[in-house]
């Protein structure tokens, strides 16, 4: 086994005024920060496809990068993608790693090939990570790039295509629980549609219930202890994704009775594609209580698609840390890179780049978070703003004790309430957050 990243050692942490590219100014993975190491807090996670497979290939142009990892067989090839993984992730010091099946080994033809050769893989990774001490995150199925797929997978019109994707996925769940994962992840590849004049909606919604209740039962009878994971998009590839966002899946999970079974696999640039912003999906999946796990990556504001970039905005990873210490923190989920070093950044350290910018940022991210909660301003000014619901009327209401006639009688009584009122003083907290922000 031979090294794929020679020239480059293990990445240390150098603090912040280091100038060296290739060590941490933020990341010291030891470091007890908010009650844990900053390695327990973040739990960083490698994604197979962008950083085994993703060659730069776009809309208009083919591949930059050599990901072929010096195999032409696939085989071989998708064996020395696990190397060069292990190498990856022991020079960066991450722990854990994520995939779809056909990252780890493609389709071969048939069914029967193509879970023969995903299982060699998986002996193959089984070993090795035991040797190296890492661990899955959280495996998926890849039920969207084969042009079977080309009309959706369990929301397929065609009832053979959902009993194949039952099959690759039920596969997929095997591989996931033989190698130790802690989640199983949904993201609705093709799940959504184009236009309404070929749909049958409701067909297709309960269609993807029924597939998703399914898996649950099953990977729960071989064993399977890990969460199941939603990860919400809004669009692309299709024009309109069922999994729009955290609200809209809540409402599908709860509409099916599957809302126990699922938690939320949050990605920055999906929540920016559907308008919102990262922390807003965050803050409803934690209030929801089904805040799982994370895909870092960032997208563009200007542009309307999933750009997975490298995280590098350190106020979207402040507030991201903020929820994810107030949900006390990960417990199967974790911080997965689903994102990729621009096209033109085409050389194998620009892999490392990438990696030390995003980790960087969130281990920045998080002393500010652990910062804004200590400083305890930001908490007590929305715990006063809201003061008036812990006592009289308000905790009435609370209380459902309140009846709309007595609700009136008091409205009635008190006459004008404008001047019950306080500033919500977003300048003066804006101010709070970059003060923290820029005195670390
Ligand atoms: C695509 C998704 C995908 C999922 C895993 O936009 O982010 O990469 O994370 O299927
Ligand atoms: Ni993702
Ligand atoms: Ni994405």
């Amino acid at each position: 086994m031979g090294e794929y990243f020679s020239g480059i050692g293990k990445i240390g942490y150098e603090g912040k005024s280091s100038t060296n590219s290739l060590a941490f100014k933020y990341y010291n993975p030891d470091e007890v920060i908010g009650g844990k190491t900053m390695k327990e807090q973040l739990r960083f996670a490698l994604s197979w496809w962008h950083t085994l497979g993703g060659d730069g290939t776009d809309m208009f142009g083919i591949g930059t990068a050599d990901k072929a990892w010096g195999k032409a067989d696939s085989a071989e090839r998708a064996k020395a993608k696990v190397d060069a993984a292990f190498e990856l992730m022991n020079k960066l010091g991450i722990d854990y790693y994520c995939f779809h099946d056909r990252d780890l080994s493609p389709d071969y033809g048939t069914l029967k090939e193509t879970n023969a050769q995903l299982d060699e893989v998986v002996n193959y990774l089984e070993k090795r990570q035991k040797e190296e001490g890492k661990k899955l995150l959280w495996g998926t199925s890849n039920c969207f790039s084969h042009p079977r797929f080309m009309h959706g997978a369990g929301t397929s019109p065609c009832a053979d295509v959902f009993a194949y994707a039952a099959a690759q996925i039920k596969k997929a769940v095997e591989a996931t629980v033989r190698l130790g994962g802690n989640g199983y992840v949904f993201w609705g590849g093709r799940e959504g549609y184009e236009t309404l004049l070929n749909t049958n909606m409701g067909l297709e919604l309960d269609n993807m219930a029924r597939l998703m209740k399914m898996t649950v039962e099953y990977a729960r009878s071989i064993g399977f202890k890990g969460d199941f994971y939603i990860e919400p998009k809004p669009k692309e590839p299709t024009k309109h994704q069922y999994d729009f966002d955290v609200a809209t899946v809540l409402g599908f999970l709860r509409g099916y009775g599957l809302e126990k079974d699922f938690k939320m696999n949050i990605e920055a640039n999906h929540a920016t594609l559907a308008m919102h912003t990262f922390q807003h999906e965050l803050r409803l999946a934690r209030d929801c209580g089904v805040f799982g796990s994370i895909d870092a990556n960032q997208g563009d504001t200007l542009l309307g698609w999933d750009t997975d970039q490298f995280p590098t905005n350190i106020y979207d990873a402040a507030f991201c840390m903020y929820e994810v210490i107030k949900a006390g923190g990960f417990t199967n989920g974790g911080l997965n890179f689903d994102s990729k070093a621009r096209r033109g950044s085409f050389k194998p350290c620009d892999i490392f780049h990438s990696y030390i910018a995003g980790m960087d940022t969130f281990a920045l991210g998080l002393r500010i978070a652990a910062q804004l909660i200590a400083d305890g301003r930001i908490d007590k000014f929305i715990e006063e703003r809201y003061s008036s619901w812990s006592t009289g009327i308000g905790a009435d209401i609370v209380s459902g004790k309140a009846s709309m006639a007595e609700l009136e009688k008091y409205a009635l009584e008190k006459g004008e309430v404008l001047c019950s009122l306080e500033s919500g003083r977003q300048e003066k907290l804006e101010a709070i957050v970059n003060n923290i922000m820029f005195n670390l």
